[in-house]
This record gives C-alpha cells, sequence and structure tokens, in this order.
C-alpha cells in the first residue's frame, strides 16, 4: 500500500459509522472469555428500554433493565430480574435454544455477573468485545452505557473506562434486538432465517495503553513470478507513538525493525525463499509483531491474486474456482454455527465435494470459519448482506452498508483464504442502486485494493437470450451471476440450447444455480422436489458450463446444506426449509452431490 492509500484507508476508518475502532487478531491478545451461560429476559414490548410513553430510559429510571435488579428493600417494586431460571448459551443464537424462540424477532435482554482483577487494568486498557449480535445491541455495565451497535454478523469493541469496572459482580447487561426494518442491512426481506442473539464469542480484551489495535501484512501485489517475494502492510496504533516495532517470521529467521513516529506507518521487505499460500498447499507462518508493551502473534499464509484479462490468477496461475455457497447454519440442529467445531464441520463437507472455494453466503461468518478456511486451503468469498431491496436512496443506509463493509474487512484481511469481497446480492437495477452499489464497490478497493471485488447481479432474458448486462457490472472486477435456468424458469433441459450474452470481458462467475430436492424423496426426474429432478438440474448445467467461454472461471452452487426459510412454506416438501442443499439437513448427500463432485473431480485433473 502507497502512502496515499494508507491515508485514504486510515481516513475511511476515522470517519467511519463505528464507534470505538476495531481491535484486530483478537486470537492473539490476552482474551477473558464471557462465553457461557448468561441470564435473560424475553422482552417484546421493550419495557426494559422505553417508558409508558415510549420514551428511552435514562440513568435515573430505576426500572431501565440494565440498573440493578435487587429490590432497594422489602417496599421496592421491581418488576423485572435476571434468574438462573431463564439462561441462554453465549455463543448461539435465541431461535435455537428454547422452542418459545423459534420464531421469535424482538428485544432480549442478556445479562452476566463476572469478577474482575483490577490489577490487570494497571497500564492497560480493557475492551469488552463481541464477535457478533444480531442486529442491534444496547451495551450497559454496572447502570452505564457503554455504547451501541447496528449490524448483525460483524465484530465491535467498546473500551471499558477501568474506573467502572469491579473486582466482585460487574453487571454486564446486553439488550439485544433483532426486529427487521426496511433502512436496515439487510432490509425486510430475505431467504433465510433471522436468527436473534449474541450469535459469536463475547470476550474482555487486555492491551497495554499503547497497543497495535490494526495491522496489514501480506504478499505485494504483482510480486510474482520474481525470485524474492516482497512483502508489505502497514501498522496502525491506537494513538502516536514513537516507537521500534519488531517484525519476525521465525520459521525463516526474518526479522526487521519498523519506525514508527505517529499513530501508523506502511512498510515492505524483501524474503527470500518463502512458500506460497495455496489450496494445495494451504502453507502458513506464525508472524510476531511487537512494540513497546504490546507482543502480538497471527498465522499468516502469503499468496497473491489478481485478474488477468478474462482469467482469476492466484499466484500468478490462472485458477478456476470450484466453489459451493453455504450459510452460516447447523442445518440439523437448526441453529447458527459458532464454533471451531462447526467451522470444520461445513468445511469438511466442502472438502468432500472437492471444492477448493466457498462462497460465505450472504453476510460475513464467524472469524473461526476464516481462519479454518486459511488452515484447510479452501479460498473464500466474504461478503456484506445488502441483499435484494434495500433502501438504496437513503444516505444512513449507505452509511451503515460502509461500516459492515470496514468491519468485514478490518477483522479478515490478513486471512490469504479471502480473495473476494462482495458487496452485495442481486440488487435490483436501477440509477439510484448502481450509484449506492458502485460507491460499495469504491470503498472495498480503498479499504483493500489486493483482492477482487463483486457483487452477486441477475440476468435477464432478452429475445430468449440469457443476459448479462447490469451495468453494475462495469465496475466489479470479476461478472458474477446468479442462474437458476431449469428451476425458477424452464426445465433443466432448456440449458441445451441456452444463449448466453455477456456484455463485459471480464471473468465470469456463476456466484449461484440450484434446484430444490427433499432429501430421500425419489420419483422420476421430471418430478419436482425428488432428488432426481436436482440431479437433472445439475447434469444440464455442467453440460452447459462446459460450453461456456473460456472466461468462464468458476462457479458456487446454492448451496452446502439445506437450510431454514420462513419464505418456504409447502407442507410436503419445504416445511420451513430451502431445500437446495447438496446434503438434506439431516447430513445425507441428495444425488445432485455426485453430479457435481464429478465435474469437479474432472476440473481438477484438466488444471494439473
Ligand atoms: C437466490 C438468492 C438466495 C436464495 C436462492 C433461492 O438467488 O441469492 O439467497 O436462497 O436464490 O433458493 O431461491
Amino acid at each position: 500500500m502507497n502512502k496515499l492509500t494508507l491515508f485514504i484507508f486510515l481516513f475511511i476508518c476515522s470517519h467511519a459509522y463505528a464507534q470505538t475502532p476495531l481491535i484486530t487478531d483478537i486470537p492473539g491478545r490476552t482474551l477473558i472469555s464471557l462465553d457461557g451461560k448468561w441470564q435473560y429476559i424475553v422482552d417484546p414490548y421493550e419495557t426494559g428500554f422505553y417508558d409508558y410513553r415510549w420514551k428511552e430510559k435514562t440513568a435515573k429510571d430505576k426500572d431501565a433493565y440494565w440498573n440493578s435488579d435487587v429490590p432497594d428493600n422489602k417496599t421496592d417494586r421491581k418488576e423485572y430480574g435476571y434468574s438462573d431460571k431463564y439462561t441462554l448459551n453465549v455463543p448461539g443464537d435465541w431461535n435455537s435454544q428454547d422452542p418459545k424462540f423459534l420464531y421469535y424477532e424482538g428485544t432480549v435482554w442478556y445479562k452476566k455477573s463476572f469478577n474482575f482483577n483490577k490489577q490487570l487494568a494497571n497500564d492497560n486498557k480493557v475492551f469488552l468485545y463481541f464477535g457478533a449480535a444480531n442486529y442491534k445491541t444496547d451495551v450497559y455495565l454496572n447502570g452505564s452505557k457503554l455504547g451501541m451497535h447496528k449490524g448483525g454478523f460483524t465484530p465491535f469493541n467498546f473500551e471499558i473506562p477501568s474506573t467502572l469496572l469491579k473486582e466482585k459482580d460487574n453487571f454486564l447487561v446486553v439488550k439485544v434486538d433483532n426486529k427487521r426494518y426496511s433502512d436496515e442491512i439487510p432490509a425486510l426481506n430475505t431467504d433465510w432465517w433471522n436468527y436473534g442473539g449474541i450469535t459469536r464469542d463475547v470476550n474482555l480484551v487486555i492491551v497495554p495503553s499503547v497497543f497495535i489495535q490494526d495491522y496489514n501484512i501480506q504478499l505485494a501485489k504483482g510480486s510474482l513470478p520474481a525470485k524474492g517475494k516482497k512483502i508489505e502492510g502497514w501498522i496502525k496504533f491506537n494513538s502516536a507513538v514513537d516507537e521500534i516495532v519488531s517484525f519476525q517470521i521465525p520459521e525463516l529467521n526474518f526479522r526487521k525493525e519498523i519506525k514508527v513516529k505517529g499513530d501508523s506507518a506502511a512498510f515492505n521487505f524483501t524474503v527470500s525463499e518463502i512458500q506460497l499460500w495455496s489450496p494445495k498447499n494451504p502453507k502458513m507462518y506464525t508472524v510476531l509483531l511487537s512494540a513497546g508493551n504490546d507482543k502480538l502473534q497471527d498465522r499468516i499464509g502469503f499468496r497473491t491474486i489478481e485478474v488477468q484479462g478474462s482469467h482469476i490468477v492466484l499466484n500468478g496461475k490462472p485458477i478456476f474456482l470450484r466453489g459451493i455457497c453455504t450459510h452460516e447454519e447447523i442445518a440439523g440442529e437448526g441453529r447458527r454455527a459458532y464454533s471451531k467445531a462447526d467451522a470444520l464441520k461445513l468445511l469438511k463437507q466442502v472438502k468432500e465435494l472437492n471444492a477448493n472455494m466457498v462462497r460465505l453466503a450472504h453476510y460475513p461468518h464467524n472469524e473461526n470459519m476464516t481462519r479454518m478456511a486459511d488452515s484447510l486451503g479452501i479460498l473464500v468469498w466474504s461478503e456484506i448482506p445488502v441483499y435484494w431491496t434495500i433502501d438504496f436512496s437513503n444516505a444512513d443506509v449507505l452509511a451503515k452498508a460502509k461500516q459492515q463493509l470496514q468491519e468485514m474487512i478490518t477483522r479478515d484481511r490478513n486471512r490469504a483464504s479471502i480473495i473476494i469481497w462482495s458487496v452485495g446480492n442481486e440488487t435490483p437495477v436501477s440509477d439510484v442502486r448502481t450509484t449506492f452499489m458502485k460507491e460499495l464497490v469504491q470503498t472495498a478497493r480503498q479499504l483493500d485494493d489486493t483482492r477482487i471485488v463483486t457483487a452477486a447481479l441477475e440476468t435477464r432474458t432478452v429475445n430468449g437470450v440469457i443476459t448479462v448486462d447490469d451495468p453494475l457490472g462495469e465496475y466489479t472486477d470479476i461478472v458474477s451471476v446468479n442462474e437458476y435456468l431449469g428451476w425458477y424458469g424452464g426445465l433443466p433441459n432448456n440449458c441445451r440450447d441456452a444463449q448466453w450474452k455477456i456484455k463485459y470481458a471480464k471473468p465470469l462467475f456463476f456466484s449461484e444455480l440450484g434446484a430444490g430436492a427433499l432429501g430421500g424423496f425419489h420419483a422420476d426426474s421430471l418430478t419436482r422436489w425428488s432428488e432426481e429432478y436436482q440431479e437433472w438440474f445439475y447434469r444440464e448445467q455442467v453440460a452447459m458450463m462446459k460450453r461456456m467461454p473460456s472466461n468462464f472461471s468458476g462457479l458456487s452452487p446454492w448451496i452446502l446444506n439445506d437450510f431454514r426459510s420462513p419464505r418456504r412454506n409447502n407442507p410436503n416438501y419445504q416445511d420451513g426449509w430451502n431445500q437446495k442443499g447438496l446434503f438434506d439437513h439431516k447430513g445425507n448427500k441428495k444425488k445432485a452431490f455426485y453430479v457435481l463432485k464429478k465435474y469437479y473431480d474432472e476440473i481438477e485433473k484438466k488444471m494439473e
């Protein structure tokens, strides 16, 4: 990154919608986990937040649910309280934890008591860090508000003033509200279940008072093929410093010092003999950063990704993306995925398919997923939930989208697995929408100019020809389209004489294609919902893809597993589930799985 780009990047960070700047590399810091059982109150009327005149309660209102629930004396009237009678696991969505929550959308108050050794706060700063909570989160500690965050899939943190922390019985209350609104992101309508709750880990993060807040370390774009490999990046402190930062890759016996005057600095070095990260060889190196009292450790893979003409090029060689889409859900348990074990479960299914790429739909997934993808060598498409119709004419909505984009990129910019940032899915073409989406593409590039930026577009049929001419395609690095020929239009054999007209000479990627089948339901291939129909769909699609022009660079069919969707209400075949999974929700492979796997095996052989 050159000085100008660094300046633009820091400018965006300091002017974003977010509050306390995000700390990165959470696994590499000193943490105190607050995961576990939290007590809760379900509050559909938001009685703990608004008074009876619907005004937000203030510190004076003793009956605000963030104030102590202990009565002052026996005459005191308390109409709320936290109790072990009602607990929820954190992390975890609430919908899957008690049948009464199955379709709940609204407010739940979470409460956790914890003790804290105040010596830890001497010369240090303490932050409260949430991996994610869906959607609006108001956070209170010992009766004081720490802050509010909106966005259901990205991390956020608040600094805790040391005067607020107590040795014993800190009273942490978190209000989470997952109601949907037309001016939020996503908006009212999605084809997935809107799981609510504190869905990811909660930690206290202890850092020195001057600390490395964020950094970027990667192989420089365009540095291949070359003998020495250029590593470049930048480092950012929480405040201005005059420090020497030591940078080490012990396995390579590599050590350099970086001088930082001010709050940030860009750097680059040449390193010889570095092994490149790739799906075949997901080599990672331990990287150590230290400055003053701060010491950080990360595991980083080094690779380059770029678009050259009509190809996607990884480490200097064209690559075909053998992908699959997935939601962040464990279908068998009807819940959000959050843990390392969940990430391993999902990514093992990806591997079984012989895929080398996963599209994390339709929102940023938890950090275990992207870190696991790094270590398993799976390329990743990561996306913000700018999905279908949102309020494109609203400047606040654009600010919210930019905030989510920034939080996604900030958390994961050091993950080699991530090669694509997507700024949205199937947004309807109009001038105001294209202006909005173009801004997001530009923001993504300003935040990270080393990866591919795209958005999943739709096709339209003009005189029988499948046409890709969405004006947004002009601004994205690759043209990604969702196409369902044979499911939402026609029958699978329509693929045989399908004609395609694509306006842009860029790599073409099928970001979705798919058909629904109820696992275990067998019939002839013309019967909708049968595994045989879905298998036929994949056969015809694969045959069509084999005829696509040479800029066809990959696909991520829809979808790995069946998933919960309130829009899917056929009582015989759906029952609240979108059934386009290649695995059914019991984990069984459907027939179509084998068609796609065979295609992927063939492509892999051909590319070798
Ligand atoms: C799409 C959407 C995806 C849906 C899928 C479907 O085009 O991008 O979110 O779930 O189609 O199953 O209809």
